[in-house]
């Protein structure tokens, strides 16, 4: 018999009727690097690989209750923040998630679906994430999303390597920003840590079949920091987890398919 408790995240984001992103991601990530994954759905979309249909926001109070009684009962060694559309929400999500001391927080500031759905107002997007960052979380944005983030306009920071010469970074916490290159055979993420940039490069797959990408790397590195993994070897970990799966991804034959 098996009496180790398992890693335990907390997965706080969207149901994704097509299982390529969203909490439907998150459990099949946890599930392959064996830790466990609760979840908060904060919202359930109607979607498939080439439209946003529509989206039903939880009520906050469920929302809330579902964290509530999950941190009852449970241990929780990470938390990963997903899909979050409603700006009400956010206080109370801090003031909960502040009473889990030194657990380490991973935040997808999703700005759009892959298709184009915006979930919101760009200034309603940073009002969210502003807030969040209270919380010193790990960000994993990607180029596009870091750019709107701070509010940069156009013809400055349109290049990823034009980052470390951005000053304008007033969010607390890291950010490992990611898919901003245009290199066709490398992927390079960037870490921004303590105003200290560091990259880390990947051979990219020649694959669309990559919705939920994105979602699948925050919660592997949600998963390795939780095990205590040091930010840079989780990144690693996560990129060598991501190529391999994005690798194996289900041939259904559509132009941007869903992940494994
Ligand atoms: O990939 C971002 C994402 C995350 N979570 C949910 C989504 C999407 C994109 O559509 O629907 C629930």
């Amino acid at each position: 018999m098996n009496n180790i408790r398992p890693i335990t995240i907390l997965s706080i984001a969207g149901s994704d009727n097509s299982s390529g992103a969203g909490v439907q991601a998150d459990l099949k990530t946890a599930k392959d690097l064996n830790a466990y994954c609760l979840n908060a759905i904060t919202v359930v979309t109607s979607q498939n690989s080439t439209r946003f249909y529509k989206t039903f926001e939880i009520p906050n109070d469920i929302i809330l209750s579902q964290i509530k009684t999950l941190i009852k009962e449970f241990r929780i060694d990470g938390i990963k923040i997903g899909l979050l559309t409603n700006k009400s929400l956010v206080i109370s999500l801090i003031r909960i998630l502040r009473t889990l001391k030194g657990v380490p927080i991973v935040v997808d500031p999703i700005f759009q679906s892959s298709t184009n759905k915006q979930f919101f107002s760009k200034s309603d997007y940073r009002y969210i994430y502003e807030k969040i960052s209270r919380l010193n979380p790990i960000f994993t944005p990607n180029f596009y999303e870091f750019k709107t983030l701070l509010n940069t306009g156009s013809g400055k920071l349109d290049l990823i390597e034009d980052i470390i010469d951005c000053e304008a970074i007033k969010f607390k916490g890291k950010f490992i920003i990611t898919g901003g290159d245009i290199d066709e055979k490398y992927s390079s993420d960037i870490l921004i840590d303590s105003g200290r940039k560091y990259v880390f490069k990947s051979r990219k797959k020649n694959t669309f079949n990559t919705h939920g990408s994105g979602c699948c790397f925050s919660t592997a590195l949600t998963v390795f920091l939780a095990r205590g993994e040091e930010i840079k070897d989780a990144i690693r970990l996560s990129k060598k987890y991501i190529n391999k799966i994005i690798g194996k991804s289900p041939k259904f034959g559509l132009r941007y398919g869903p992940i494994s």
